[in-house]
C-alpha cells in the first residue's frame, strides 16, 4: 500500500464475529510488511463521552434513545479530525466498527422516531471508508460461540433485526459500493487470507486512482 494517503478500512458484524480478532490480525499483517496503520474502536470508552456510553452499556445508567444514538456519534466525531490526519500523513486506519454500528444498532430499537435515514444524519461528514469488511454470521451461529455477554444489546431477538438491518444499509448507494460481505462462519485462518485479500486489491484500486479522501 504505497499510495499517496492512507487507508480507511471498518470492520462491522455482529457481537461474536470475530471483528476484534480480525481487525488485529489485520493490523499486525501490515505492519509486519512495513506499513504504518493505526488501531482505533468504536465507541472508544476512554473518553468522557465514551465513558458515558460505557455506563450506558453495562446498564449502570439510562439514557433517552435518541441521546444515546447522538452521544455513539458524537464519539466518532471526537476521533474524526485524528483520522484524517492519519490518513492524510500516509498512516492506514483499521477501525473495529463505525457509522454502520452507529446506524443499525439504533435502529434495531424501532423506536418510531429513530429509523435508518435518521440514525444516519449524525454521520454525515465524518471521514468514509474505502472499504467496510462485514463480517457475516447468522444470530444463532453468534449466539452458539460462547453466548453473549451481559451488556445491552447482546440478546438475540435484537442481533437478528441488527443483521436484517446491517442487508438493508448495505443498498444504500455510498454504504454498497464500500461494503464486503465476508462470511464469518469459517476458521480464523480462511477468514484471515480472504479479508487480505480484499483489502490487498481496494489498496490497488485506491494507488491507481488516487482518490481524495472522501466523506459520508
Ligand atoms: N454500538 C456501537 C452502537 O450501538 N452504536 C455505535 O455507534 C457503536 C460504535 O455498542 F452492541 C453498539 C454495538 C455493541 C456495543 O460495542 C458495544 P463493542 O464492539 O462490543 O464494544
Ligand atoms: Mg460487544
Amino acid at each position: 500500500m504505497k499510495g499517496t494517503r492512507g487507508m480507511l478500512v471498518v470492520f462491522e458484524g455482529l457481537d461474536r464475529s470475530g471483528k476484534s480478532t480480525q481487525c488485529e490480525k489485520l493490523v499486525q499483517t501490515l505492519r509486519n510488511e512495513g506499513e504504518r496503520v493505526e488501531h482505533m474502536r468504536f465507541p472508544n470508552r476512554t473518553t468522557p463521552v465514551g465513558q458515558i456510553i460505557n455506563n450506558y452499556l453495562t446498564g449502570e445508567i439510562q439514557q433517552e434513545d435518541h441521546v444515546i444514538h447522538l452521544l455513539f456519534s458524537a464519539n466518532r466525531w471526537e476521533s474524526a479530525q485524528a483520522i484524517e490526519n492519519h490518513i492524510k500523513s500516509g498512516t492506514t486506519v483499521i477501525i473495529d466498527r463505525y457509522s454502520y454500528s452507529g446506524c443499525v444498532y439504533s435502529a434495531a430499537k424501532q423506536n418510531k422516531t429513530m429509523d435508518l435515514a435518521w440514525c444516519r444524519h449524525p454521520e454525515e461528514g465524518l471521514p468514509r471508508p474505502d472499504l467496510c469488511l462485514f463480517l457475516d454470521l447468522s444470530s444463532e451461529e453468534a449466539a452458539k460461540r460462547g453466548g453473549f455477554g451481559t451488556e445491552r444489546y447482546e440478546k438475540q431477538d435484537l442481533q437478528a433485526r441488527v443483521r436484517d438491518l446491517y442487508a438493508e444499509m448495505g443498498q444504500h448507494p455510498e454504504e454498497r459500493e464500500d461494503i464486503v460481505v465476508i462470511n464469518a462462519g469459517r476458521s480464523i485462518e480462511e477468514l484471515q487470507r480472504d479479508i487480505l485479500k480484499v483489502v490487498q486489491v481496494s489498496s490497488r484500486q485506491l494507488d491507481t486512482h488516487g482518490r481524495e479522501l472522501r466523506r459520508m
